[in-house]
């Protein structure tokens, strides 16, 4: 039996706004395509759209994003945060992962970090993937959807596993026992609600997002249209663009394309 339902949802949050409007499927394409279809039809800042599998989940690049059904979570928020430019919409990707690895924390003790741009890993490996999307009117942001992707209770070595780019692995088979989805998303939103605020009272999360990337201080090959380089990340900025330096010192903002850490194979 799933333990996701509006009902278990609403009884278990304890937020304000963030998942005050639920949205649950047992089954759905993909999560982030029902956020922007909502959004674009007037559904409020904070609305949660989650289901229990995903048919067509997405990642970057309309890569696929995998989940046995009934194993994780899989969600979208819909954010209109007006206070933001479009360049500056990192900043929900680095608030959400940021209460991915304080949720994490809290229900399974388990330390979490960051990978430039949108992973969260435990023990080096690939926990969760976030996908933000952009609507836009005009030159201002009208919403952003972050889809978030966690691997709560996936067995990796039973399921029928696709390949992968980078090591996977689920929260149960790190803190070696069953997690509730509930107490994750209770604790995510919560985070996300607090950490949304401060941003909107203009707290720059760029600083702690930075102290939790694995990205920063390694030699990072990045794949960009048309070239692949490698140099050393040096530090994010206020927007999350990670600064490399290339051999001969030059230091170029990475915002788009792929950046791969020396060893990931
Ligand atoms: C991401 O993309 O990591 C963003 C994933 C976002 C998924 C959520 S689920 C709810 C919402 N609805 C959606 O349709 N999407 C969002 P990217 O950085 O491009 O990484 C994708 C790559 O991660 C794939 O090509 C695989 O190699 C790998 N991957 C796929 N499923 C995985 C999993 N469950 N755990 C770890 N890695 C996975």
């Amino acid at each position: 039996m799933s333990e996701l339902s509006v009902e278990s949802i609403k009884a278990a949050l304890g937020t304000v706004w963030v998942g005050q409007c639920v949205v649950y499927y047992p089954a759905i394409g993909s999560t982030n395509d029902e956020a922007k279809r909502l959004a674009e039809t007037g559904a409020p800042e904070g609305t949660l759209i989650i289901a229990d599998h995903q048919t067509a989940g997405r990642g970057r690049l309309e890569r696929q994003w995998w989940s046995p059904p009934g194993s994780s979570l899989l969600l979208s928020l819909v954010f209109r945060p007006a206070f933001l430019s479009p360049h500056q919409a990192h900043r929900l990707t680095m608030v959400c992962s940021l209460a991915v690895c304080d949720a994490v924390a809290e229900v399974t003790g388990l330390a979490a970090a960051v990978k430039w741009p949108n992973d969260v890993l435990v023990d080096g490996r690939k926990v969760c993937g976030l996908l933000a999307e952009l609507g836009i009117a005009g030159s201002q942001l009208d919403y952003v959807v972050v889809g978030i992707g966690i691997n709560v209770n996936v067995d990796f070595e039973d399921d029928d596993l696709p390949v992968l780019m980078a090591p996977a692995t689920s929260l149960k088979a790190e803190a070696g026992r069953e997690v509730s989805r509930l107490a994750v998303l209770a604790a995510f939103v919560r985070y996300v609600e607090a950490r949304y605020e401060c941003l909107r009272a203009g707290a720059l999360p760029h600083e702690e997002w930075q102290a939790r990337l694995v990205t920063v201080g390694q030699e990072v090959q990045v794949t960009m249209p048309g070239r692949v380089l490698t140099g050393l990340a040096t530090a994010v900025d206020a927007d999350g663009a990670l600064l490399v330096q290339w051999p001969d010192g030059e230091v170029e903002r990475v915002l788009a394309g792929d950046v791969t850490l020396r060893g990931d194979g």
